[in-house]
C-alpha cells in the first residue's frame, strides 16, 4: 500500500531549471518514482546532455527548452505539449538565478531579473499548468522556496524577496486551485551543495558558518530533495496543500 501511494507510474512531471542542479536531482527522483520527465533549460547543450544522461539511465524523457521569463515562450512550450497530447501532471517550479549585492549597491535592473526569474516565472507557468490540470481535475505543483522564504540574508534581498513570495504564492495557489483538485505546495531547501552555492562552498568562513548554524553540520546535497518532492507529486500528499517542507538539515527551527 505505501509503494502505490507514492508510485507515479502513469504522470507527467515538468521540471523547470532541470538540466543540473536540484531541477535535475528532483527530476531523478520523480523518474525513478515512474514519472515520465519533461526537463527545462535555456541552454540547448546543457539540457541535451541531461536527456541523454537521464535516458541512458532508462528514464522516460523529453527536453522543453525555454526561458522561464519569457511568456511568450511559455506559451510556445505549453503549445508544443498540447499539440504532443503531453498532459503536465505534475509542475516543479524550480528554475531560479542567484544575485548578491547590497541593496544600496544594487540596481533596479537586477532587483527585476532575479525577481522576474525566481517568482513571476512560478506564477506565469503555475496559471499555464493550472489551466489545463483543472480540465481533468488534478494536479499537482511544487513551488521550490528557501530559507529565505521565512528569514533575511544580507546581500540577497531580491532573492529573498522572490523566495519569500513563492512562499505565498504557493498559498495563494492552494486558495484558488485546490478546489479544482491541484495540490500547490513548496520545498525549502536548506544550504545544498550547488552550483548556485560554490562561491559560498569555496568560502571557508561562510562554509563554516552553514557547517555551525545547521543543526546537521553539513551542506545538504541536491538528492536529499527527491523525497520530499516525491512525496508532494503523489497520492500521499492528496490531502497536503499550501504548505512548504524544509528540507535543511533543521537549520529554520533552531536559533
Ligand atoms: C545565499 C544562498 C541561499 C541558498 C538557499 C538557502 O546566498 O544565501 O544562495 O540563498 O541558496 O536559498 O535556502
Amino acid at each position: 500500500m505505501v509503494t502505490k501511494l507514492f508510485d507515479l507510474s502513469g504522470k507527467t512531471a515538468l521540471v523547470t531549471g532541470s538540466s543540473r542542479g536540484l531541477g535535475r536531482a528532483m527530476a531523478e527522483g520523480l523518474a525513478a518514482a515512474g514519472a515520465a520527465i519533461v526537463l527545462n533549460g535555456s541552454d540547448e547543450e546543457r539540457l541535451a546532455k541531461a536527456v541523454a544522461e537521464m535516458e541512458s539511465a532508462g528514464y522516460t524523457v523529453r527536453a522543453s527548452r525555454f526561458d522561464v521569463t519569457d511568456e511568450k515562450a511559455i506559451f510556445e512550450a505549453f503549445d508544443v505539449l498540447d499539440g504532443q497530447g503531453t498532459a503536465i501532471d505534475i509542475l516543479v517550479n524550480n528554475a531560479g538565478i542567484q544575485f548578491r549585492r547590497p541593496m544600496l549597491e544594487l540596481d533596479t535592473a537586477d532587483w527585476r531579473r532575479v525577481v522576474d526569474t525566481n517568482l513571476t516565472s512560478a506564477f506565469i507557468i503555475g496559471r499555464e499548468a493550472a489551466r489545463r490540470m483543472a480540465q481533468r481535475g488534478y494536479g499537482k505543483i511544487i513551488n521550490i522556496g528557501s530559507l529565505t522564504s521565512e528569514l533575511a540574508r544580507a546581500t540577497v534581498a531580491p532573492y529573498t524577496v522572490a523566495k519569500g513570495g513563492i512562499k505565498m504564492l504557493t498559498k495563494a495557489m492552494a486558495a484558488e486551485w485546490s478546489e479544482l483538485g491541484i495540490q500547490a505546495n513548496a520545498i525549502g531547501p536548506g544550504y545544498m551543495l550547488t552550483d548556485m552555492n560554490q562561491a559560498l562552498i569555496d568560502n571557508p568562513t561562510f562554509d563554516a558558518w552553514v557547517k555551525g548554524r545547521t543543526p546537521a553540520r553539513r551542506w545538504g546535497r541536491p538528492d536529499e530533495l527527491a523525497g520530499t518532492c516525491v512525496y508532494l507529486a503523489s497520492a500521499a500528499s492528496d490531502y497536503v496543500s499550501g504548505q512548504i517542507i524544509y528540507v535543511d538539515g533543521g537549520m529554520i527551527s533552531v536559533l
